[in-house]
């Protein structure tokens, strides 16, 4: 044991009335819901990233968090890092985690020494996931912070970068595989460009379209039973990113064929930045077949950046739920936070207290989408908007052409009623449950 969380016992799940800061008030892993338990629901994980390597800076002033880890660029302190955030999983009792390459590992500036600590530090994850029971939701790499990444991993100018690129995701797609990933992420964060001054937009296209071909076979290749994922999200750090949204991922994939071999991992920061609300990109990718994991987070609605916090919004997350539980929940996919701390909640109970607000923010929001669904009451207004293309005459007209069509609108007088869309009815209706 480490000193980290001296003080601190493990979270248990208190209910509603408790007063205990440090006890979850709604996440209970055992509760069952629609025939399920909460926990299987949710699959939560802990982003390596934010809660362990983000030392606190932001554009105006660098590190406010003190850890014993820093600086991080020994393996020494990369193994009482990993000591610390198992720690973590197993207080918060969370089933899952995630990583970057460059979270777990120091940069040594080398392939090949990069790939040697990568493999040395997930063969000490390797024991501590044996002998605590935490999974790996996914693992990725981080292509977009050293400066060698500045112009785009495999959208890059240089053949040089896109080759580095390739052994990267190489070896990260390895450790996974060894640490049984349920998933492998591929966040494009320099996949863009900054002026089209510079950039030949069709060709950088065409190489990532290439390189996410060259991921899928070298899955298949070794055997990852894992679900490939990319990550949308319109700007920053690009200006401009290839991955905008779930609607235009979805073009590129099926433009190159990998509509069927790659999912999405969707996340709420994300969808605010590209003007969308979560559940807007969880039902498109739902509806184009392409629904995967979610990185659960809030955006400032002010900002214009990502500002990463953790959720706290009920009647948001709620939506979101409701959609993933009506297209049959997410599969091999989880409830990752992508969410850091604010630069001054120093002290490690901050840390705890964050992750346990987050996943009771997300119980409750799951508990109320299962309920509204349950009930049906949004369901049945569906239907009953729907109704006309039931009848056989509908369905008949979808098989015909639009001459035949205008015939019928003449011979039949057809003049149509316009009927309320009941919207405000609709959310008094969502508001009885959140
Ligand atoms: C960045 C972001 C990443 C990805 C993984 O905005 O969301 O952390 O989730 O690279
Ligand atoms: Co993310």
């Amino acid at each position: 044991m480490t000193q980290f969380f001296q003080g601190i016992d493990k979270a248990s799940f208190e209910g509603p009335d408790s007063n205990n800061p440090m006890a979850f008030h709604h996440y209970n892993p055992n509760e069952m819901l629609m025939g399920k338990r909460m926990e299987e629901h949710l699959r939560f994980a802990v982003a390596y990233w934010h809660s362990f390597a983000w030392e606190g800076g932001d554009p105006f002033g660098g590190q406010t968090f003190e850890r014993p880890w820093h600086p991080q660029d020994n393996m020494e302190r990369a193994r009482i890092k990993a000591d610390v955030a198992f720690e973590m999983f197993e207080l918060l009792g969370v089933p899952y985690f995630c990583w970057h390459d460059a979270d777990i590992r120091p940069e040594t500036g080398h392939f090949d020494t990069n790939r040697s600590t990568l493999d040395e530090i997930t063969d000490y994850f390797g024991e501590k996931m044996q002998s605590t029971g935490t999974k790996l939701l996914w693992g990725t790499a981080n292509m977009f912070t050293h400066r060698r990444w500045m112009s785009g991993a495999s959208t890059n100018p240089d053949p040089d970068v896109f080759a580095f690129a390739a052994a990267t995701v190489k070896s990260c797609l390895d450790a996974t595989h060894k640490l049984s990933g349920e998933n492998y992420v591929l966040w494009g964060g320099r996949e863009g460009y900054e002026t089209l001054l510079n950039t030949n937009m069709g060709l950088e296209l065409d190489h990532m379209g290439r390189f996410l071909s060259m991921v899928v076979d070298y899955k298949h290749k070794i055997g990852f039973k894992g679900q490939i994922l990319v990550e949308p999200k319109p700007q920053e750090p690009s200006k401009h990113q290839y991955d905008y949204d779930a609607a235009t991922c979805f073009g590129f994939l099926q433009k190159y064929g990998l509509e069927k071999d790659i999912k999405l991992n969707l996340e709420q920061g994300h969808a605010i930045l590209a003007g969308h609300s979560f559940e807007h990109e969880i039902a498109t990718a739902a509806s184009l077949g392409v629904l995967g994991s979610i990185d659960m987070n809030r955006n400032d609605y002010q900002s214009g950046w990502d500002t990463d916090q953790f959720p706290n919004n009920v009647p948001e997350v709620a939506l979101a739920y409701y959609h993933i539980l009506k297209n049959g929940g997410l599969g091999s996919g989880g409830t990752n936070f992508d969410a850091k701390l604010r630069r001054q909640s120093l002290d490690p109970k901050d840390l705890i207290a964050a992750h346990i607000g987050g996943m009771d923010v997300c119980a409750r929001g799951l508990k109320a989408a299962a309920k509204m669904l349950e009930d049906g009451g949004l369901e049945e207004a569906l239907k009953e908007r729907y109704a006309g293309w039931e009848t056989p005459k509908a369905q008949e007209m979808l098989n015909s052409d639009l001459a035949s069509i205008a015939k019928s609108v003449t011979d039949n007088k057809i003049s149509p009623r316009p009927v309320s869309g009941q919207q405000e009815i609709l959310e008094n209706y969502v508001n009885r449950f959140v």
